[in-house]
């Protein structure tokens, strides 16, 4: 399998994650949706990533829809989501508020960056602010221990410890550690293992300065 895009992405990484915890070979290209614009779009015509190119040539899209497809591949003994019920239900719905902080995050963090300063829409951006704090106060006050259900590690541990790293990176004034001190001790808890070392983002993993 191939799997495209930079580990900057929390959906990326999130899929880079699920592949390395399940010991799914896999090779990556980190082409970016900027400077490789082309290729991207000529493989997703959406221009966005993550793709999955399986073994003979089907293309996936969509970080849910290429993690749906490697849980079933990894069987439901080893899926990292529960195949029914409402443990399956609270495990995808804590991934979509936690994918739905990661996309408020890439669309704050373009608006501010692409644009100069007196260009950025206050309005937008205060909505976008007011969307992820929330979503964050949500979180940390849902937040189990070690993991975010508690005792067992599941896909919503994956997406939100990928989740929280993308908000540091991006926008840190967002994550003070004594504000979500329960998100804080779990994305400690998910960077210290391997399949997250093994996604770690490279330096040249950037967002250039145009579009
Ligand atoms: N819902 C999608 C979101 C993917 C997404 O937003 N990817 C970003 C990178 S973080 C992207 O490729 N953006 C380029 C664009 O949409 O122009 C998923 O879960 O895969």
């Amino acid at each position: 399998m191939i799997l495209i895009g930079q580990y900057d992405s929390p959906f990326v990484r999130r899929v880079a994650v699920t592949l390395h915890h399940y010991h799914m070979p896999f090779e990556r290209k980190p082409l970016s949706v900027f400077g490789d614009k082309k290729e991207v779009q000529a493989i997703n015509p959406l221009l966005r990533v993550p793709i999955l190119i399986l073994e003979d040539g089907e293309v996936l899209v969509d970080s849910g829809c290429i993690i749906d497809y490697l849980n079933e591949r990894a069987g439901p003994a080893r899926s990292m989501t529960p195949a029914h019920g409402s443990d399956r239900r609270r495990v995808l719905q804590a991934c979509a508020i936690s994918t739905g902080i990661s996309d408020k995050t890439v669309a704050l963090y373009f608006e501010r960056h692409f644009h100069e300063e007196a260009q950025v829409s206050a309005n937008l951006d205060k909505r976008l602010s007011s969307q992820i704090k929330t979503a964050l106060d949500a979180l940390e006050h849902q937040c189990g221990t070690p993991w975010f259900f508690d005792n067992s590690m599941t896909q919503a541990d994956v997406t939100i410890g990928c989740m929280i790293s993308h908000v540091k990176l991006r926008l840190p004034e967002f994550f003070p550690a004594d504000k979500y001190p329960k998100l804080h001790a779990l994305s400690r808890h998910c960077e210290m293992r391997e399949e997250f070392d093994a996604a770690r983002i490279g330096s040249n993993e950037t967002v250039p300065k145009k579009l």
